[in-house]
């Protein structure tokens, strides 16, 4: 037997901007966003305090598969901890890049300039590892969507993190077991996002890379008559 109940609900009209303002929000906030950028040399400067954590807790105001927030967030700043990490990171690394990519996703790269080693890990201020949940601590607390809910997730933390002038990088070194294994996981948390968070260094350059035309990515659709 299934059991359904009725859900409770909570009234929910937030302020409602006229037109105008809207519009204008609208235009500064793709002014902002379209200056974000990720970073690999980070100013060892600490993170103000409470900064992080306001920001992973905006993380985790994302939508969410029936609102099972199938995520977990650890924030490394230590520095034994961030040179474990990028040991191993190193580790795959080296082996992605001298045997594990193949030459078209290596060509891919060359435009980023990365590489196999990555002192970002050991420099950057703070590490946020971002865990999915397959399910709940007790397995048959299903979990739905995670792949979605938690990459919302991580997109609402990228978001705060520059909108309070932080810096990150959307790192994936793969496979990413090993942060399970150090940061001492259970086994239904899987690695999903390495995040290494702070200030971009003195001099930070990017590479030179921009964003497809609107119209390569956005269909504005027109129904055909008939
Ligand atoms: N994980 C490797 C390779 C890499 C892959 C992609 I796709 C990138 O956009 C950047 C890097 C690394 O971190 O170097």
């Amino acid at each position: 037997m299934t059991t359904r109940h009725p859900p409770r609900t909570v009234p929910y009209e937030p302020a409602r901007p006229d037109a105008e303002s809207s519009a204008r929000n609208a235009e500064e906030l793709l002014e902002t966003f379209s200056r974000r950028r990720s970073v690999r040399h980070f100013a060892s400067d600490p993170i103000p305090a409470g900064v992080l954590e306001a920001c992973v807790r905006i993380g985790a105001t994302a939508p969410s598969g029936a609102n099972k927030q199938p995520w977990t967030w650890v924030v490394v700043r230590d520095g034994a901890t961030k040179s474990k990490i990028r040991e191993a990171a190193e580790e795959e690394e080296r082996a992605f890049y001298a045997q594990r990519a193949p030459t078209r996703w290596l060509e891919d790269l060359s435009r980023l300039g990365t590489d196999e080693v990555k002192p970002f890990l050991e420099m950057a201020p703070a590490l946020v590892i971002l865990f999915a949940q397959k399910h709940g601590p007790v397995a048959d607390e299903r979990h739905y969507y995670v792949n979605e809910s938690v990459g919302i997730a991580a997109g609402f933390f990228l978001a705060a993190l520059h909108l309070v002038g932080l810096s990150a990088l959307t790192h994936t070194p793969s496979p990413m077991a090993f942060l399970t294994k150090i940061l001492q996981r259970p086994d239904h948390e899987r690695p999903f996002l390495l995040m290494p968070v702070g200030y971009p260094a003195p001099g930070c350059r990017v590479p030179d890379i921009g964003r497809k035309p609107v119209e390569d990515v956005l269909i504005p659709w027109r129904p055909t008559s008939g």
